[in-house]
Order: structure tokens, then C-alpha cells, then sequence
């Protein structure tokens, strides 16, 4: 049967459009990522959150990444939930923030636990770090893209003074982030812990209402806490990874290619971070040292190994922990 001439153009001309508009969604839909830190905007951390985000917007799959630095969009300790009530899409978790939610996994913040870089590095991208990602997705609904170095977590004190032994930091408020696994840390230094969040630190150490606080050297460097700090004490207390996290539901939405992009910008993002991490904490010290004064004193860590050791073994919080992984990790 012949179609008349017009039912035939009309047909040609429906199909086209429909075809049109088939195409349309996949580059209409734009879908924007909010990204939370509560690091400064002058840390490496950052830094390679603006390096992820260029990389996904050359890769023009749809898809606009916003970042926003020192919690100026969410406040510390609030971005994760904030992510499972579909209010943000991504933010550098923390190992507490993943305890908080899944205990077992609290030891990942134990004191003294991984031994340098390559030993996280090496954990983390092994069957112990697959198997927290895991965990993360299913109990949290998060996808973790990414490891990123933080530094190695270092005890700094407004005021110098002569420290050998945890018990030279007895009574000391330490500003702590604000988990519990971040305030028993602090007792297993031998400090008074004082939670606060990141971006109030720099005015309590100005105004005295903390004694110190601890953070990887490049960060206390981009805060710029050597104005407010006279020392810092080799402690070396954390080597922390911290994550890429991004909202399942948000990610699983996303076509295989906008998921591709993001996790190939993610990984971008962090190596950068980690490379230019690394290279920083080889001369930070020095530089501390000769451009603003800052006293580091190395300290025998073996009074601090103790400490911990003891205070871990009586705290309750440890009995949620996965011991069997954390004394794999410790080779203990
Ligand atoms: C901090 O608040 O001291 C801390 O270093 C804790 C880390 O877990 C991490 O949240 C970090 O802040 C932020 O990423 C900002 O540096």
C-alpha cells in the first residue's frame, strides 16, 4: 500500500523531529556537582578539586562541578549527611565521618597506624581499602572516586616548650576536628582534645582559647597557623588519606560516560594533590623554619607509641573497631 504523498512527508518529518528530540536530553541535561572541603583554598587539597573540576568541564559530557573551599557551603562535619539528603553531591570525607556511620571501620583513625605515604597509599588501593569502598557504598550510599593524601597530621602549640613525653602535653587544649575518634586521638597524645571546626582554628589560636592543634605541616602552612603557632613538634601522629566522595544515587543517575569522566578527573584531582603533597613535606619544615620562625622539634616517638598503645587498649570505642585489620595493617 502506497502512502499518500503528505501522510508520507508528515511521517519523514515526524520521525525527524522525533529523532531530534531523541538527542536533545543526553546534551540538554546538564547535571552540576557541588563540592564541598573544609580545607583552605590555598591547599594542595583544594588545588586539585579546581583540577578536577577544569578536567571535567573540557571533557564537555554535561556535566559542571562547583567547589567550594573551607566549608563555605556546608559546615565541617555536615557535608556526608548533607550528601544522603540529596543537598550536596560531593565533599573530601574523612575516615571519622565513615566511622561515624560504619564503626568497624574507626581504626583507619587510629594514632600511629599506617607507617608513611606508600604505606597508606598501598593499603588503601589494596583489598583493605576495596572493601571499606565497598562498605561505603552499600551502608552509606556514597561512591568513593578517589584517595587523596592529606599529610602527615602534626601536633603544633601556640606557645613552645620543651616536649619529650605525651605527659609534656598533659592538660593542653588541642583543637581537634570533632568525632570522637578525632578526640580520643587527642587523648592518645596526651592533650585536653577540644573539638572545633577548621575554620574557626586560626582566631582560637590568635585569642588563646586553644593551647594548639595538630595538622599535616602543608596544611598549617596554606592556614597560615605559623602566625599564630611558635612550634611544631614532629608527633608525625597520622599519615591520613581522605576521599573523593560523591552521592551513589547522583552517580549511578549519570550515563557510563559522564561516570567515566568523573572518575578519571577524580583520580586527576588527587594524584595531583598527592604528587604536589608529597614534594611540599620533603622542604615545608625548612621553609617554616627560615620564613617564619616556626621552632619543629623532633621528638623520640617511642613515649607517643606507648601512650597511644595504652589508651586504645582501654578505650570502649575500639571494641566496634575491625582489630583484626587494624593489627594487619600494624603488622602487630
Ligand atoms: C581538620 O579539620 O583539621 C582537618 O585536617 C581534618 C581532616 O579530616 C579533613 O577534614 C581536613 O580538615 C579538611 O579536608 C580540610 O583540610
Amino acid at each position: 500500500m502506497t502512502l499518500p504523498r503528505l501522510t508520507r512527508r508528515a511521517l519523514v518529518a515526524a520521525t525527524a523531529m522525533a529523532m531530534g528530540l531523541a538527542a536533545l536530553p543526553a546534551l540538554a541535561q546538564e547535571h552540576t556537582v557541588r563540592f564541598s572541603t573544609a580545607g583552605p583554598a590555598g591547599d594542595f587539597l583544594y588545588r586539585g578539586m579546581e583540577l578536577f573540576a577544569q578536567t571535567v568541564a573540557e571533557a564537555n559530557v554535561g556535566v559542571t562541578v562547583e567547589t567550594y573551599p573551607a566549608s563555605s557551603l556546608f559546615r565541617q562535619g555536615t557535608e556526608v549527611p548533607a550528601i544522603q539528603r540529596g543537598n550536596l553531591e560531593m565533599s573530601t570525607m574523612a575516615v571519622p565521618e565513615i566511622a561515624a556511620q560504619i564503626p568497624e571501620w574507626g581504626f583507619l583513625s587510629r594514632a600511629f597506624l599506617f607507617r608513611d605515604y606508600d604505606h597508606m597509599m598501598e593499603v588503601m588501593s589494596g583489598p583493605i581499602g576495596e572493601q571499606m569502598f565497598e562498605d561505603v557504598a552499600e551502608q552509606m550510599d556514597i561512591r568513593i572516586l578517589a584517595v587523596a593524601y592529606l599529610g602527615t597530621r602534626q601536633v603544633a602549640l601556640r606557645e613552645a616548650r620543651d616536649v619529650t613525653t605525651p605527659e609534656d602535653l598533659n592538660g593542653l587544649r588541642l583543637r581537634m576536628p570533632g568525632s570522637p575518634e578525632w578526640l580520643l586521638l587527642g587523648e592518645s597524645l596526651g592533650v585536653e582534645p577540644t573539638p572545633m571546626a577548621m575554620p574557626e582554628v586560626y582566631v582560637a589560636l590568635q585569642t588563646g582559647a586553644i593551647d594548639g592543634q595538630e595538622n599535616p605541616m602543608t596544611i598549617f602552612n596554606a592556614a597560615r597557623f605559623y602566625e599564630v603557632s611558635e612550634q611544631v613538634i614532629l608527633t608525625s601522629h597520622m599519615v591520613q588519606p581522605v576521599f573523593y566522595a560523591i552521592s551513589r544515587p547522583f552517580f549511578d543517575a549519570l550515563s557510563p560516560d559522564q561516570q567515566q569522566t568523573l572518575r578519571d578527573a577524580a583520580q586527576a584531582g588527587a594524584a595531583w594533590n598527592n604528587e604536589h603533597r608529597y614534594a611540599d613535606e620533603q622542604s615545608v619544615a625548612d621553609r617554616l623554619v627560615s620564613e617564619h620562625g616556626v621552632r619543629i622539634d623532633a621528638v623520640d616517638l617511642a613515649p607517643f607509641y606507648a601512650n597511644a598503645d595504652r589508651v586504645y587498649a582501654e578505650a570502649d570505642m575500639v571494641q566496634e573497631w575491625n582489630v583484626e585489620l587494624m593489627h594487619q595493617i600494624m603488622g602487630d
